[in-house]
């Protein structure tokens, strides 16, 4: 994840964006012919996220004087993705303070300094190891990016639509609606807000208040990460797909994981959706609660739960053409669950090869709390599944890695390609070499057992 220090957090740069518009020219018009900023708004109530940040009367007129030329941001600021040599690439614009910022990605992650000039904007691109100058040049939607000999067109992208609800343990933000305007409740510290935002430049901008004041705020997708600003203060939510199934960047990888083994609530949708959905799931022989991982799915039916998913979410608009939903590789498992570098080319040449590393470290037997195993182990209080992030998260902040279900992965177990391989070890075992993250299980893909589940990957659509 990207952060990008808040050096100006008195400056209203929200108020320069919410100029784009049919009504932009008047209210530039007034923001230039108004006098200088009242008492009232050197009273204004504090941002609530950030009591230093409140709007001061400098910062407006800062505003004010702002060279920066309208029809340029209209232009430019946004964020684009096209191929260049074939390779997905994404360029980020953004006028800030009277210059361009923004990010490049092709493989690697470059960051922008530009200027406009007559019809385009010229800059550099650069990383730390290497950087090249660059030009683009804009129709609307589209920008022509050269750079050298290179050139190619990149469509301009809309704001990503992850999720209604964007949650962490500081603040809580959900959407009511999406159409144009749009406007929902965010709740920090205990206190509620009501807010409205508009899609500016493929970032959500808006404002949210209560009787004491309004204050401006952003939400912008970085990498694959979204961040919520209001002044300096920040923060990164997980994105959350249309099922409310959050996710997470895991280095060394490709593809987002989903915290949490998949639901009996997500897949209970899917069961929803298609009525021929096989009824076991329904029947683990145990008691089971909505965010209890749905268990006697084959791996087959996995990857219809996955293939449904993808479909949905793509007539919503919400995953782009090059995203889909997928159980995991053995090899991303392996990464997610922080195994250092396996030989061995197939799962079952890899299996238990690296002893002695747990998903709680080194030692044996597991201590308390070190997720759902057998009953035997005395470490949780499950009898059988649990709650999906019932027990601490890990460096990547996956949870259940380790215990409550078996989890799917996309790989045959061996060249025999009859069965499929599972990870990670259920809330019915106990041998230490179960327990290994190196270990795997496998299964035919039709077979069905309460101890086996899964987890999604999300692939692609990465943006800067
Ligand atoms: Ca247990
Ligand atoms: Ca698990």
């Amino acid at each position: 994840m990207k952060t990008r220090p808040n050096t100006r957090p008195t400056q209203p740069r929200f108020g320069i964006h919410l100029l784009a518009g049919p009504l932009a020219t008047v209210a530039l018009a007034a923001a230039l012919g108004s006098p200088p900023a009242c008492r009232a708004a050197d009273a204004a109530p504090l941002n609530p996220l950030e009591p230093a940040a409140a709007a001061t009367t400098a910062a407006k007129q800062a505003a004010a004087a702002n060279p920066f030329d309208q029809a340029a941001q209209t232009a430019f600021a946004g964020r684009y993705a096209g191929r260049l040599e074939g390779v997905v690439v994404q360029i980020r614009l953004k006028p800030e303070g009277g210059a361009w910022t923004g990010t490049f990605v092709k493989g690697n992650r470059y960051t922008i300094q530009a200027t406009s000039g007559p019809g385009a904007l010229e800059g550099i691109c650069g990383n730390g190891q290497e950087s090249f100058p660059f030009s683009v040049t804009s129709d609307g939607e589209r920008l022509r990016f050269t750079a050298g000999t290179i050139s190619t067109t990149l469509e301009r992208q809309k704001f990503p639509k992850l999720g209604d609800l964007y949650e962490t343990k500081r603040v809580r933000l959900q959407f009511e609606n999406r159409a144009g305007q749009t406007n929902g409740a965010i709740r920090f510290n205990g206190r509620d807000y009501r807010f409205t935002a508009a899609e500016v430049a493929g970032d959500l901008e808006g404002t949210f208040s209560d009787s004491r004041g309004s204050f401006p705020f952003s939400l912008a997708q970085e990498g694959r990460t979204m961040i919520f600003r209001s002044g300096s203060f920040s923060e990164a939510f997980p994105c959350q797909n249309s099922l409310g199934m959050a996710f997470a960047e895991v280095l060394g990888t490709d593809v987002l994981f989903c915290l949490w083994e998949t639901r009996v609530r997500d897949y209970a949708a899917y069961a929803g959706a298609h009525t021929e959905v096989d009824n076991s799931w329904r029947k683990p022989g145990f008691t089971q609660g909505d965010d209890h991982p749905v268990v006697n799915v084959s791996w087959q039916e996995a990857k219809w739960f996955c293939e449904w998913l993808t479909g949905k979410e793509r007539t919503e608009g919400r995953l782009q053409p090059d995203q889909e939903y997928r159980l995991p590789t053995d090899a991303e498992w392996s990464v997610a669950v922080g195994l250092p570098k396996e030989s061995g080319s197939t799962p079952s040449e890899k299996d238990r090869k690296i002893k002695d590393v747990y998903p709680w470290g080194t030692t044996w037997p597991p201590p308390s709390g070190a997720g759902n195993y057998d009953s035997s182990l005395k470490v949780d209080t499950f009898d059988n599944t649990s709650p999906v992030g019932s027990f601490k998260p890990n460096q990547c902040g996956l949870y259940d890695l380790g215990g409550n279900v078996w989890e799917w992965c996309e790989d045959w177990y061996d060249s025999d390609q009859k069965s499929r391989v599972l990870r990670g070890a259920s809330w019915s075992n106990f041998n230490p070499d179960y327990l290994l993250p190196s270990y795997r299980d496998c299964d035919a893909p039709d077979i069905r057992f309460n101890r086996f589940g899964f987890r999604c990957v999300l692939v692609g659509g990465s943006s800067p």
